[in-house]
């Protein structure tokens, strides 16, 4: 072994154990920032939890139905963690979504907030619901608002029997037809809303679950590309620096590198 040869093998060992230092991958900040992952697993003595508030809030203090939505655990998105989702009128818990319809002239608010989007390029909801109404004249619906008020910009609304659960979105970008953006906005709130007219026909109402909230602040992919909800962890990215050290002929070694 020459001199020169084993010069070449102390620098490379010298500059392995360097460069590993750089080499652990850190953690950094999400491309996506979650802001909220409910699943309503709780009592329905406790709700509303958190930053929801719901309208009319503990009955009854004006004229209509009192109710609202509320925690039950009888019907649920399965995910193999818990046994409870919101129902439109399941607050005050006087009533049973196994026996009981939402009573004729129903008007429930649920919302959560607030979001600062004021850094956001792009925002997004997704959730899961099932929905038994009237059709047309009784229906849920979502949307945002960039105030804390029981009021929307909608974006969608659903009506009818459904068979099954369906998955609901919302895109902050695109709130009342395409007209308005919450985009920017320090103080937004995500907000569903059942609504039934006073007539009797009714039914089982409408049921939400598995509410996720994320906006992006687009300083790593710039597309803004949708977050992977059923998979949360997979929105949090770590950087990993990928390290190249090559011997030219008769130089020294040249290191490049690079990060994603
Ligand atoms: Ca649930
Ligand atoms: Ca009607
Ligand atoms: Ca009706």
């Amino acid at each position: 072994m020459t001199y020169r040869s084993v010069f070449r093998a102390l620098l490379a060992l010298v500059l392995l154990g360097a460069l590993g230092i750089f080499m652990v991958p850190q953690p950094v900040d999400a491309v996506w920032h979650i802001v909220l992952s409910e699943r309503f697993a709780g009592s329905s003595l406790t709700w509303p939890w958190g930053n929801w508030t719901i309208n009319p809030n503990r009955p009854p203090t004006g004229s209509g139905p009192p109710y609202s939505w509320g925690v039950q655990d009888t019907y649920y998105k399965f995910n193999g963690m818990d046994t409870h989702s919101l129902w439109c009128c399941g607050q005050p818990n006087s009533l049973d979504p196994f026996q009981d319809n939402y009573p004729p002239g129903t008007v429930s608010w649920a919302k959560w907030g607030p979001i600062n989007l004021s850094q956001a390029v792009a925002a997004q909801a997704n959730f899961w619901f099932y929905c038994k109404t009237e059709p047309v004249q009784d229906y849920f619906r979502w949307g945002a608002y960039p105030s804390n008020t029981f009021n929307m910009y909608e974006y969608d609304r659903r009506s009818g029997v459904n068979t099954d659960w369906l998955n609901g979105f919302l895109d902050f970008d695109s709130l009342a037809g395409g007209t308005q953006s919450m985009l920017g906005q320090g103080s937004v709130y995500i907000v569903f809303q059942f609504v039934a007219d006073g007539d009797n026909q009714v039914n089982v109402g409408a049921f939400l679950d598995e509410v996720n909230i994320a906006w992006d602040d687009g300083m790593l992919d710039l597309e803004a590309k949708s977050p992977f909800f059923q998979d949360m962890d997979s929105t949090t990215t770590s950087t990993a620096t990928w390290m190249e050290i090559s011997f030219p002929p008769n130089d020294a070694p040249s290191i490049s590198a690079r990060r994603w």
